[in-house]
Parts: C-alpha cells; sequence; structure tokens
C-alpha cells in the first residue's frame, strides 16, 4: 500500500539525481556567478532549475517555535539569546496538544511540511523525549516532519530517525571567516558536526543561512560554497534575509541590495541543482515582485503561514493569491 508520506516523499524528489562526480566548487567561481550581470545569472540559474524541477511547484513548510527564547547562545541576529535584550519572554516546551492542533491547521491551509524549532544551544536527553513524541505524531497526521533544536550529541539524530523524522534544520548562516563575528558562543565546526550527525542518522539536511549581516560579497559567495561542497548538498537549503530585531546587536545592520538577495538564491540553485532552495525570513518585508524575482532565480519553497519563529510572516492569503497571480502550485 502507498502511504501518504511515500506519496510526498515521491513528489518532492527532484526530476535528477546528483551526477556521481560532482563538481566542487572554488570560493572564487561562486564570486564569479555573483558577478556575472543580473540578467545572466538569473537566466543560468532558470536553466538549472528547469532541467532538475518543475519550476511552478514550490515546497511549502509552516514553522511552530515550540520552544521560545532563553537561549544560552549569543548568535547576534537572534531574538531568542537570552544574553539580549529583546523584550521576548522565555517560554516553557509547548506541551504536545498544542503542537497538534498547530500541526493540523497548518496541514488544512495546504502545508506539506511542519517545522518545529526550539531555542536551545542543543536539546537535553530529557528534552528530546518529548519532542521524538511530537514528531511520531505530526507524521501520523500526514505530515513531513523537521525540527531544529541546535546542536546533537551521539545518539540523539538516530532517536529523531527513530521516530521517523524527515528533516534536520541546521543553519551555518555564514561564511567560516565571519562567523566569530556573528556567533562566539560556538563554532561553525560545531555546526558540521552536527550535520554529520544527521547525515549519519539518514535523515534530510536543511542547511542554509543569513545574508544582510554586513558580510562582504566573496563571504556570501563562501557561505553558498561550504553549503554546496558539504559531503553530500543539503536537500533544503533556506536563505534568510535578516530580520534586523530590536534589541539585537544586528538591530542596525544596514540593509542589503534586494537585488543582493536574488543572486544569493540564484548562486545556491546554480551550485546545488538538485536540492530545494528556500525563500525564507525576510519575506514580510519583500514586495510580491521581488518574491517573484527569487522564484525566477530559482526558489522552490518557503515558509507559509503569518509566523516563524518569533516575527511575522506573510499572512497564508496573501501568499494564495500571489501563486494565483504568478500560477504557482503548491507541493
Ligand atoms: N537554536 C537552533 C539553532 O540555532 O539551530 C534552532 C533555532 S534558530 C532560531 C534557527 C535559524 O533561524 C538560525 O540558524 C538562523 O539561520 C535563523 N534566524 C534566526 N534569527 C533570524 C533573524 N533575525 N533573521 C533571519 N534568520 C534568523
Ligand atoms: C531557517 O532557516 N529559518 C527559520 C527556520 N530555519 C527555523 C527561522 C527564521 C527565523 C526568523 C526570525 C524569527 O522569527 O525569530
Ligand atoms: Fe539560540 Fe538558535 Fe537563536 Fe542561536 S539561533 S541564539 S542557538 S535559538
Amino acid at each position: 500500500m502507498t502511504t501518504h508520506s511515500a506519496i510526498l516523499q515521491r513528489i518532492d524528489e527532484p526530476r535528477r539525481a546528483e551526477p556521481a562526480d560532482r563538481k566542487r566548487w572554488a570560493v572564487a567561481e561562486v564570486e564569479a556567478l555573483f558577478d556575472l550581470p543580473f540578467f545572466d545569472l538569473v537566466f543560468r540559474a532558470q536553466q538549472v532549475h528547469r532541467a532538475h524541477f518543475d519550476a511552478s511547484a514550490i515546497q511549502r513548510s509552516t514553522l511552530l517555535s515550540i520552544k521560545t527564547g532563553g537561549c544560552s547562545e549569543d548568535c547576534g541576529y537572534c531574538s531568542q539569546s537570552k544574553r539580549h535584550h529583546t523584550g521576548l519572554e522565555p517560554e516553557q516546551l509547548m506541551p504536545i496538544d498544542e503542537v497538534l492542533d498547530k500541526a493540523r491547521a497548518a496541514k488544512a491551509r495546504g502545508a506539506t511540511r511542519f517545522c518545529m524549532g526550539a531555542a536551545w544551544r542543543g536539546p537535553k536527553d530529557r528534552d528530546l523525549e518529548p519532542v521524538v513524541e511530537m514528531v511520531r505524531e505530526v507524521k501520523a497526521l500526514g505530515l513531513q516532519t523537521c525540527v531544529t533544536l541546535g546542536m546533537l550529541r551521539d545518539g540523539q539524530a538516530e532517536q529523531l530517525a527513530q521516530a521517523g523524522l524527515d528533516y534536520y534544520n541546521h543553519n551555518i548562516d555564514t561564511a567560516p571567516e565571519f562567523y566569530g563575528r556573528v556567533i562566539t558562543t560556538h563554532t561553525m565546526q560545531d555546526r558540521l558536526d552536527t550535520l554529520e550527525r544527521v547525515r549519519s542518522a539518514g535523515i534530510n539536511v536543511c542547511s542554509g543561512g543569513i545574508i544582510g549581516m554586513g558580510e562582504s560579497r566573496l563571504q556570501r559567495a563562501a557561505l553558498i560554497a561550504q553549503l554546496a561542497n558539504l559531503p553530500k548538498p543539503p536537500e533544503s537549503v533556506p536563505i534568510n534575509n535578516l530580520v534586523a530585531i530590536p534589541g539585537t546587536p544586528l538591530a542596525e545592520a544596514e540593509a542589503l541590495d534586494p537585488f543582493e538577495f536574488v543572486r544569493t538564491i540564484a548562486a545556491a540553485r546554480i551550485t546545488m541543482p538538485a536540492s530545494f532552495v528556500r525563500l525564507s525570513a525576510g519575506r514580510q518585508e519583500m514586495s510580491d515582485e521581488l518574491q517573484a524575482l527569487c522564484f525566477m532565480a530559482g526558489a522552490n519553497s518557503m515558509f507559509y503561514g503569518e509566523r516563524l519563529l518569533t516575527t511575522d510572516n506573510p499572512d497564508a492569503d496573501r501568499d494564495d493569491r500571489l501563486f494565483e497571480r504568478l500560477g504557482l502550485r503548491a507541493i
């Protein structure tokens, strides 16, 4: 018998698998992509996109913060660090019934994946138990599951895999050379170690980054190269535009040229042809036209529903209208 999740899995599969002799991207080569005239870059990204995917099909995930605030880490962009004064009230882990209600609503609205986020450096074993239960129950609703819980220790990824977790989100966030300017309480190597644990446990990897944090174009290229050159590229690559949150060290970061955001999407598409590239945080501040350019540059996934973790996302109605106007189809 074909299960609902097996069908979802199949819809999700890119048209062509990665070639065995996959190219390694030098940072300079990725930078050369960024340096192309805008329309040459977008055209190239479109060609790659269409060779691997139906260009009208967009995957939609709904996010839920299951444990908000009070985090020990000092990530300079994040509202949830207890070191920043963002006025966010730390909360306990959300009860499972509430999580399931949100998941049912997300499914009814048309999301195919439900992503649960926790403001932890990493889960303690006693934290993981209830999350494992959430994964099992959300999956039983016929949704794909994703969690983002911070760094994992030995054995934790396997527990999540046993519960049937489909994706683990863990971003490398920025270029290796810029990492220490944004985060000092853990290293990029710590993040890479977790990604390796997730891979070894057989869970799909969701990893991307944030742009607009004051990094250079070369550093944006280095972020993309680092993702593309992972032993296996992430199945899902979220590209977040910084949401500048008052009270965080990056509250006053200078806004990035929107075309540079589109270029980053295009570079991700070209270097990771078979991955889903997610147009992630920052959509609330984007015009419909800018989002359309992102889809044209190869974005084929997004967060759907009015809330990200602690900030707003466009209303589902606005997104539905945009899909209709552009002839896009949700998967
Ligand atoms: N604590 C876990 C972790 O760090 O992986 C999970 C939650 S954390 C909030 C997930 C991701 O959200 C971060 O890695 C970052 O990429 C993104 N993020 C957080 N705050 C953001 C902001 N203000 N703007 C854009 N992206 C943000
Ligand atoms: C990802 O790359 N972006 C999402 C999800 N993965 C967890 C989070 C975006 C957070 C934006 C700021 C906030 O709402 O707090
Ligand atoms: Fe904590 Fe994650 Fe926010 Fe960093 S990004 S402060 S680890 S919740």
